[in-house]
């Protein structure tokens, strides 16, 4: 009985979120429709991705990006679809993704309420071997849409309305918070709807796993190194803990929601304010976390709490399980 039921009445996201809004009287279906356009981005690039040996649309397009990185042809082409569907809905005004050095201020005749920070196609160094990679994008209202201004986004996490990531993986699963918990939704391809599979994710405690590159582990600061000299040798009679590092900040912070565990941007002497950015990195994955229980932190304060100047800051970040990201707390501490 409960089998047939689950087959036959499906909570696809759009669903979900009407649900969700409707405990909001004044709600008028801005960011349902707001959302239903990132879906279509995010279905656009899964299917993309699943086609791109055979399309050969991978390969460098020539073009460069902020971050001096030759692009590759399918994150120019993700990008195109996002800011396209993004300004089409009719509810953004500032959009600001990794792949456009300024800010994208929507035309005015089509101007919303909403600003999107996104990373239409994380992990590109995974594109080309077929390992999961991933889109995150995090959501925040306009004061004032005749007067919008770069402020608008440069807003500390604590402001942000909702965020999420798509990951492109063995299945799409898209993960989003819009404040009230975190939901995870996975894309059945012969329906092409996102449904509704992991309600009220939920970090656990404290993990087994730690995942962080450590080929940077020369240039690490003390509590890093000391940090992860614990996972491999604890001196509390408890068993190390499994590394796990995928590269794909999507799929390592999935696993890490779903598992448990630690995840690690350090700081190093090379990069001192890690390599992760800000707006539509480190903010929408703090996001999620906090809102699935768990903890995020730069190693001087909240990640949320972060104040960004820049459009493509970076920051140092450690996000997971409540007891995990509180034992790094704790050695940052006492370190200043
Ligand atoms: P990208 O924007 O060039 O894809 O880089 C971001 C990715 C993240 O997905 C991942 O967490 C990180 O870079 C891995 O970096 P590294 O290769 O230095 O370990
Ligand atoms: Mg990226």
């Amino acid at each position: 009985h409960a089998a047939e039921a689950q087959r036959t009445d499906l909570m696809t996201i759009t669903r979900h979120v009407l649900n969700e809004q409707s405990r909001y009287p004044e709600s008028r279906g801005d960011f349902t429709i707001l959302l239903s356009h990132i879906v279509l981005g995010c279905k656009f690039v899964a299917s993309a991705v699943s086609k791109a040996g055979l399309a050969k649309l991978i390969g460098l397009a020539g073009e460069t990006n902020v971050q001096g990185e030759e692009q590759k042809k399918l994150d120019v082409l993700s990008n195109e679809v996002f800011v396209k569907a993004l300004v089409s809905s009719g509810r953004t005004c500032v959009l600001v993704s990794e792949e456009n050095e300024e800010a994208i201020f929507v035309d005015p005749a089509l101007r919303g309420k909403y600003c999107v920070c996104f990373d239409p196609l994380d992990g590109s160094s995974n594109i080309d071997c077929g390992v999961s990679i991933g889109t995150i994008f995090g959501i925040y209202m306009i004061k004032d849409k005749d007067n919008v201004t770069l402020d608008d986004v440069l807003q500390p996490g604590t402001n942000m309305l909702a965020a999420g990531y798509c990951m492109y993986g063995s299945s799409c699963t898209l993960v989003l918070s819009t404040g009230n918990g975190v939901n995870g939704f996975t894309l059945d391809p012969s329906l092409g709807e996102f449904i509704l599979t992991h309600p009220n994710i939920k970090i656990p405690k404290k993990g087994k796993i730690y995942s962080v590159n450590e080929g940077n582990a020369k240039n690490w600061d003390a509590p890093t190194a000391k940090y992860v000299e614990k996972c491999k040798f604890p001196q509390d009679g408890s068993s190390p803990k499994s590394l796990r590092y995928i590269g794909s900040m999507v799929a390592d912070v999935h696993r890490t929601l779903l598992y448990g565990g630690i995840f690690l941007y350090p700081a190093d002497q090379k990069s001192p304010n890690g390599k992760l950015r800000v707006l539509y990195e480190v903010f929408p994955m703090s996001f999620l976390v906090e809102q699935a229980g768990g903890q995020a932190f730069t190693g001087k304060q909240r990640a949320l709490e972060l104040a960004p100047t820049k459009l493509h800051e970076r920051s140092p970040v450690f996000l997971g399980s409540h007891d995990d990201v509180e034992e790094i707390k704790a050695l940052y501490a006492s370190e200043s």
